[in-house]
């Protein structure tokens, strides 16, 4: 009896759950490219080729490996276009007696595959997808246990369930769970860089290009120079090149940006994990190994393990744990549209460009740009969060809304009113400064704290906390700010509340159609 497999865009992933114990010679996998996933938002030429070009070459992998692929392109003249639509054909085609399926990424398709078994009119199986480390209700009943989500206490038990970086005796290799107070340091001037690993286009992957550039020519983002892996061997061969020529120093400039230096140390392995080319395990696996081998220190390899086993694995339990509610979270009341400029790059606050220069080339802008630069200027700006969601779905080459809509909306936002994190990620210019070389250079002065020439973070970031008082006043962890605040002459919180309004008076909003 004929199973059919249908196998997502980011279920790339030779052993899946649903390629286990089944009979190659009486299964179809199903793949399927389709204009909906193409287009729910305008995606970064980048993504959509990636995707593609994973897809086929996993299909030929497949097929190498004995299996039967029913492989649907998005220029079959037939092709219907959605996920359903095409199950439904395919149904018809191969008559199976079942469908079965990883449990998918997002909402959207979760809410699609409900219909599929009443539409075909045969059982479909969906089953969990057994890459992450915790599962989607053991999440629950760990979030049930508690009132909040504290991701520290997570990822120490993630730690516990894996053995990642655990001594003999059960505790955490060197002593301490979390060396994160070693991971600040500004950063180091007078270097190289290691840089990605690049893999040049094949065949396959020239085909998709091309295609990408014609028919997806008004979508935001350059194609020019892709490199990223799209095979699973190519993958690992990213992972350990970013092992030996990165890792070691990823943790103590974690939080470091300079102008012109898209990647510094971090490992641009999210596009290749969220495809399913790697597994969190075996990348957590092999910083720990490397730390194991003496190859790297301890706050490079802890620093790298916590962002894959703690905070991702804690943004899909909470993506999952708060969905649908959390889409549409503004906890603030932030109502302003997008500024033009996160789409265009035109702006001459020269930190908020060089991320958008380095989304636009490459799909990527690493945490602290996203989260101190892009999401912080969003926040202070009062920007809508769902126009801020659209915006980082749309952009990044790894996005998939489980782990973009956590990070945006409860991160960078605070819409969802503190649940993810206590306290929202705001800074001034001053942050930026430490933290990058960008104030040197940039046309604001980021000494200045108001007027036409003061780094508009400055006033934004006042004028944030004096707009929320009322919210973020008793917040313990804010307490040092209000009293600094409360410390101000009247004449200066004026100063800084009405430089904030002229900056935020110039800022011109995004016309519409750059996201849908
Ligand atoms: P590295 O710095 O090398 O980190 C290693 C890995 O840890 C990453 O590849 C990623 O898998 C994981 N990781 C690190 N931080 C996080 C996090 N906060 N949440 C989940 N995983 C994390 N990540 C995405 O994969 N897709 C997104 O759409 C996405 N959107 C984001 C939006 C905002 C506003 C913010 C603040 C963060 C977002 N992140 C997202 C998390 C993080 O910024 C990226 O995972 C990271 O920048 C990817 O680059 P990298 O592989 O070089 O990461
Ligand atoms: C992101 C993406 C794109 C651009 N195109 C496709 C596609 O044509 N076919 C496909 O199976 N997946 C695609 N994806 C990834 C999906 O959006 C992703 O698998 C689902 O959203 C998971 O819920
Ligand atoms: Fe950004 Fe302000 Fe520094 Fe300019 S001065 S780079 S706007 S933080």
């Amino acid at each position: 009896m004929t199973i059919l497999i249908a196998v997502l865009g980011d279920q790339l992933t030779h052993d899946l759950a649903s390629l286990g114990g089944v009979d190659r010679s009486d299964a179809v996998v199903l793949m399927m490219e389709v204009g909906d996933e193409t287009t729910y938002v305008r995606h970064h030429k980048r993504k959509i080729a990636l995707v593609l070009s994973a897809m086929r070459h996993f299909a030929q992998e497949l097929r190498d490996r004995g299996w039967m692929v029913d492989y649907v392109r998005l220029d079959a003249p037939d092709n219907s276009g959605s996920f359903t639509g095409e199950i439904v054909r395919a149904a018809k085609r191969h008559r199976p007696a079942s469908i079965r399926i990883v449990e998918p990424g997002e909402w959207r398709v979760h809410t699609a595959i409900q219909r599929w078994a009443e539409l075909c009119a045969i059982p479909v199986e969906v089953l969990p997808d057994d890459r992450f480390i915790c599962g989607i209700l053991e999440f629950q009943t760990w979030a049930q246990a508690r009132n909040e989500l504290t991701m520290e206490y997570f990822y120490r038990d993630m730690r516990r369930k894996t053995g990642l970086l655990m001594n003999a005796a059960g505790k955490p290799e060197g002593g301490q769970w979390n060396l994160d107070k070693d991971n600040r340091a500004p950063p180091r001037r007078g270097t190289t860089y290691p840089q990605p690993q690049h893999f040049p286009p094949d065949e396959i992957t020239r085909e998709v290009l091309d295609m990408v550039a014609g028919r997806f020519a008004e979508h935001f983002g350059r194609l020019e120079n892709f490199g990223l892996p799209v095979t699973a061997a190519q993958a690992r061969e990213a992972l350990a090149h970013f092992v030996r020529t990165a890792l070691p120093d990823f943790g103590t400039y974690q939080d470091a940006m300079v102008t012109g230096q898209d990647w510094l140390y971090h490992s641009w392995l999210s596009p290749a994990l969220n495809l399913g080319l790697l597994t969190p395990l075996e990348v957590a696996q092999a910083a720990a190994d490397a730390y194991a081998r003496g190859d790297v220190p301890l706050n490079a390899a802890e620093g790298f393990i916590r962002q894959i086993i703690g905070w991702r694995e804690y943004v899909r339990g909470y993506y999952w744990l708060e969905m649908p509610a959390v889409a549409q979270a503004n906890a603030l009341d932030a109502a302003r549209p997008l500024p033009e400029f996160y789409w265009t790059g035109e702006t001459e606050m020269l930190c908020m460009a060089e991320a958008i220069r380095n989304t636009r080339d490459n799909g990527y802008a690493h945490h602290i740009q996203r989260l101190m630069v892009l999401g912080n200027f969003a926040m202070l700006a009062g920007v809508r969060p769902q126009e801020v969601a659209d915006w980082f779905l749309a952009v990044y080459v790894d996005a998939y809304e489980w782990v973009e809509l956590p990070n945006v909306i409860g991160m960078s936002q605070h819409a969802d009113g503190g649940r993810l994190a206590t306290k929202p990620y705001a800074g001034g210019g001053a942050y930026i400064n430490r933290m990058s070389d960008h104030c040197a250079t940039c046309r604001y002065d980021v000494k200045q704290k108001v007027g036409p020439d003061a780094c508009p973070f400055n006033a934004l970031y006042w004028d944030f906390l004096a707009r929320h008082e009322r919210r973020f006043r008793r917040n313990r962890r804010m307490v040092q700010m209000y009293a600094n605040w409360d410390r101000m002459d009247p004449a200066q919180r004026d100063a800084y509340r009405s430089s904030a309004s002229a900056h935020l008076e110039t800022l011109q909003p995004a016309a519409a159609g750059w996201a849908h």
